[in-house]
């Protein structure tokens, strides 16, 4: 006869371990648990609670397995991923979906039983010679009715360490809730290893998403966004729950931007990656809450939201003293800090592109050594840090975490901005006419373009709406649905706006500054708050210069001219005609479109080419107020 989890358990483990588990009074929990550990077969099991000798505990096992290496700011350590394990593999990450069901040909999905049948295949024995760590996190705040239970079995100190930076600690969650947590379930290995302890069998990486038990297998990879298991793979098992309950899950950073007289309001704003949402998120003499994830739920009448996280992982490159002093001063103070792929210098000091001071002629990289010049096996050159290098930090390090960011209810949202890579189409900062409008023009059609960091060409649009694409796992319909109904019986509706920091003039250069971006949410701050008026265009409101002149100047101290606005707020016409166009036909092909999308698009169509007739292609604010 088969044992029973107990038995199997306490036969297995430690005492002190098999202890930890017992105490949670959870049936199912042991019966995953002991699940994998016949599955994986692990020489050992290390259980961690939410105390400091165990959290202590992983972070030395990650340093002696070499999965980390100590770098000379005390707290600073490094890890590197295999070369070609730099990014989340959207080849390989599929959603599980039961014969019979099927989601948008843009979702990555595969038939349940042959992506359980292969997972369960590379499982098989996988953590033989290796410790186990199982370890439990909460999503959102502790004690909030926000938050989901989480239990992560993984074969590396790295990913569990820095889900400790990343995530609030669950074992207590665990014992609160007891047989009545619903938990999702995250089971990782990083598979054999070679001499750098990268992963070997890169053949075999695989991330699949079992929507139907909440489970979400990760194999033979490393990188962050593929095996952190409760950042972007929880997020899929998180999209359909809130689908099933009537909330949203979102791509999405919240912060506080602080007005006149002290207040403060809170904006949510989504965009795809390396499309500065973290730089957004980290804006100085702004609060953050989080950069990445975000819950939101209605309640009485008013939109509240939570970080699911409690840190980031950010992208490195480009970070400087002059444009994001806050960062700066993070990753130079003796924190905990876990730097990802980029450079080691020989003085054991971080380095990656775009850092103040000269660049270095050799350290070690995920290329293994590394020398100026360098090149890989298909000839091209390699960079000292990779684009998509990353640092994980815990937010309680930063100075500019906003007072709210652990509350249990949240915080209650009164602006949404989404923002793409765009070099010819959208203002720098609109808002929407309203809710549908908004969620239509601005978060549904939203496109980025491709860039240097993502595989592929530069400079291709890409659909991706509400920056959620790449972690649906309802369809695209249902998806947009869902947000057109959350707007509903809102006593008061936050406003949505779009943003574009990537504006191109007629010879290719920036129209803004890095920093300028300070100013929009400032404006936006005084337009949810009633304090300013705006312009209408066919596209949405759009700021006066008289508003913005005097935010440049007390913000940035910056003489912000007439001309500047002229061409950075120039409607253009042929370029909206054109999106419309893309977006409808994208949306053509989608199964469930709701009704509203063709509506609004097509009403935006009609004021567009209304104003065309007017006042030709190119129509200047004046030509509007
Ligand atoms: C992103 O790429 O949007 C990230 C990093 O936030 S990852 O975890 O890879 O998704
Ligand atoms: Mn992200």
């Amino acid at each position: 006869m088969a044992l029973t989890p107990e038995k199997f358990l306490k036969d297995k483990l430690s005492p002190d371990a098999f202890s930890k588990l017992i105490q949670l009074r959870n049936q199912k929990l042991l019966e995953f648990i002991s699940e994998y550990i016949k599955k994986c077969n692990p020489a050992s099991v290390f259980v961690c609670t939410d105390d400091a000798e165990d959290i202590e505990y992983i972070k030395k096992r990650s340093l002696h397995n070499g999965e980390e290496k100590a770098l000379a700011i005390s707290g600073h350590t490094v890890h590197f991923d295999n070369y070609l394990d730099q990014a989340r593999d959207k080849k390989h990450t599929a959603i599980l979906l039961p014969a019979g069901k099927t989601l948008d040909e843009k979702i990555s999905t595969m038939d349940r039983t042959s992506g359980l049948d292969d997972i369960q295949n590379i499982m098989q024995d996988i953590m033989t010679g290796k410790e186990m760590i199982v370890r439990f996190f909460c999503l959102g705040p502790n004690a909030s009715p926000f938050s989901i239970p989480a239990v992560q079995i993984t074969d590396s100190a790295y990913v569990a360490h820095s889900e400790d930076l990343l995530y609030r600690p669950g074992y207590r969650e665990f014992l609160r809730l007891g047989n009545s947590a619903r938990f999702f379930k995250f089971i990782h290995s990083q598979g054999e290893l070679d001499e750098r302890n990268t992963c070997k069998n890169l053949d075999q990486r695989r991330v699949y998403i079992d929507l139907e038990e909440e489970i979400v297998y990760s194999a033979n990879t490393q990188y962050g966004g593929n095996t952190i298991g409760l950042k972007k793979l929880a997020m899929r098992l998180a999209i359909q729950r809130a689908f099933n309950e009537g909330w949203l899950t979102e791509h999405m950073l919240i912060m506080a931007i602080h007005g006149p007289g002290g207040r403060s309001t809170y904006f949510t704003g989504a965009f795809p990656s390396l499309c500065g949402k973290t730089s957004t998120a980290m804006l100085e003499g702004e609060t953050i809450v989080g950069d990445d994830i975000a819950y939101l739920h209605k309640k009485d009448g008013e939109v509240r939201a939570v970080n699911v996280e409690k840190g980031i992982f950010g992208i490195i490159m480009g970070i400087n003293s002059k444009d994001d002093p806050i960062q700066w001063n993070a990753l130079h103070s003796p924190n905990e800090v876990i730097f990802s792929n980029i450079l080691v210098t020989s003085d054991l000091n971080a380095y990656w592109v775009g850092k103040d001071g000269e660049m270095p002629q050799k350290g070690e990289n995920h290329s293994g050594e590394w020398w100026k010049g360098k090149q890989d096996d298909s000839g091209r050159d390699i960079p000292p840090s990779h684009p998509n290098a990353r640092f994980t930090i815990s937010l309680d390090a930063m100075q500019n975490l906003d007072k709210a960011a652990h509350d249990p209810a949240g915080v209650p949202i009164s602006g949404i901005v989404y923002g793409g890579r765009d070099a010819d189409t959208s203002v720098p900062v609109e808002e929407a006419f309203h809710w549908n409008h908004g969620i239509v023009t601005k978060g549904a059609a939203l496109e980025s373009e491709t860039t240097a960091a993502t595989l592929g060409k530069e400079g291709v649009r890409q659909f991706n709406p509400m920056s959620n694409l790449d972690f649906l796992s309802i369809s695209i319909g249902n998806y947009v649905r869902i947000n057109l109904d959350f707007g509903k019986n809102l006593k008061k509706s936050p406003l949505i706006f779009s943003v574009n920091y990537f504006l191109l003039d007629e010879n290719g250069k920036f129209l803004n500054e890095k920093n300028d971006k300070k100013v929009w949410y400032r404006w936006m701050e005084l337009r949810v708050n009633g304090d300013v008026e705006a312009i209408v265009t066919p596209t949405g409101r759009i700021p006066r210069y008289e508003d913005l002149n005097p935010l440049f100047k007390s913000i940035l101290d910056k003489d912000y001219t007439l001309s500047e606005y002229t061409k950075q707020f120039t409607v253009r016409i042929p370029e909206n005609l054109h999106k419309i166009d893309r977006i409808v036909n994208i949306y053509k092909n989608i199964l469930d479109t709701p009704r509203e999308i063709f509506m609004e698009l097509s009403a935006q169509k009609d004021r567009l080419q209304k104003a065309q007739q007017e006042h030709g292609d190119y129509i200047t604010p004046r030509q509007l107020s």
